[in-house]
């Protein structure tokens, strides 16, 4: 009864205030994400108009107002739902060079998430120790933990992350939009890694028990039959793997058109998947996580 009358008595009186308080947060918010727009859109604006660059035709090839209404749009969300959002607790057990580990720093970056990063696997802690198989059996990198949550598994941990701290636009909930985010992600960790496995382990890690040859072309020919699908996908988007805008799915799949580009054999010519990957460089987290000289 106390209880109650307590609840009676803070919340009629106090939720005008908070609602206003929170307008007020958002149209911070907001205001804050009107800026990053405009001064991102100034600084594409005098770096075309300097004498002797190009990327004026850089931008026309990228789309650029299709470019400023999505990097706009990232920025609004990621304003609008620090705000609300839980506070992470967030300490990634992996070195920061493994693939698997760099779609979940990558993904950090994109979410603008702080994170500590704990360096585990080849070359530094053994991920066969016994306090690193307690937390992932696998004895893989990377691991996640948030606060009291482990999770492992690189493409579940992002999708958690997304879920967890205001990635909605790219995880979205709509399940047709999700579902085609999530096969592409479940594409790549399946069909797409298996094909590479061989020729990566052969020419890159240069494994003394990966250097057969035919088995090396066998993995070429399959790899470049899993890339064709996503240049045919590419070219049916015209834009993203998922559909029109960036979505969570553009990380491991970037992460992968990475390795296949620096893994040393005669590449097809795939220009539309160049073109996606170049345009992959806009985004935050990239020149660091991505394209950062590691296959
Ligand atoms: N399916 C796992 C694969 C993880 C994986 O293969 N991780 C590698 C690094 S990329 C690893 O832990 N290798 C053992 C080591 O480095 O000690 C995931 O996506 O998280």
């Amino acid at each position: 009864m106390a209880g109650k009358e307590e609840s009676n008595a803070n919340g009629p009186e106090s939720e005008p205030e908070s609602l206003k308080t929170l307008a007020q947060y958002l149209e911070r918010a907001l205001d804050k994400a009107t800026s990053i727009i405009m001064m991102r859109h100034h600084c594409f604006l005098y770096i075309a108009s300097s004498p002797g660059r190009a990327p004026l035709a850089q931008l026309e090839r990228r789309r650029a107002p299709e470019l400023y209404m999505e990097l706009g749009r990232d920025a609004m969300y990621r304003s609008a739902t620090s705000l609300t959002r839980r506070v992470p607790m967030l300490t990634i057990l992996g070195k920061a060079s493994s693939i698997n580990v760099r779609k979940v720093l990558w993904a950090c970056a994109v979410l603008s998430l702080d994170f500590v990063r704990e360096d585990w696997g080849t070359g530094f802690k053994s991920t066969h120790a016994p306090e690193f198989l307690a937390l992932n059996p696998n004895g893989l990198v990377p691991v996640l933990r948030d606060g009291d949550f482990i999770l492992w598994e690189s493409n579940s941990i992002i999708r958690y992350l997304a879920s967890s701290y205001g990635g909605e636009h790219l995880y979205p909930v709509e399940p047709v939009a999700r579902a085609r985010v999530d096969q592409w992600m479940d594409w790549q960790a399946t069909e797409l890694n298996r094909s590479w496995s061989y020729a990566f382990l052969a020419l890159v890690r240069h494994s003394e028990a990966h250097q057969s040859a035919e088995e090396t072309a066998r993995s070429i020919a399959s790899w470049t039959q899993q890339m064709t699908i996503l240049k045919n996908q590419l070219s049916v988007t015209g834009a993203y793997v998922a559909g029109p805008t960036f979505s969570l799915a553009d990380i491991p799949i970037g992460l992968s058109v990475n390795r296949w580009f620096s893994t040393p054999f005669d590449h097809p010519p795939f220009p539309g998947v160049a073109t996606y990957f170049d345009g992959l460089g806009d985004r935050l987290g990239f020149d660091e996580h991505c394209r950062n000289g590691l296959p």
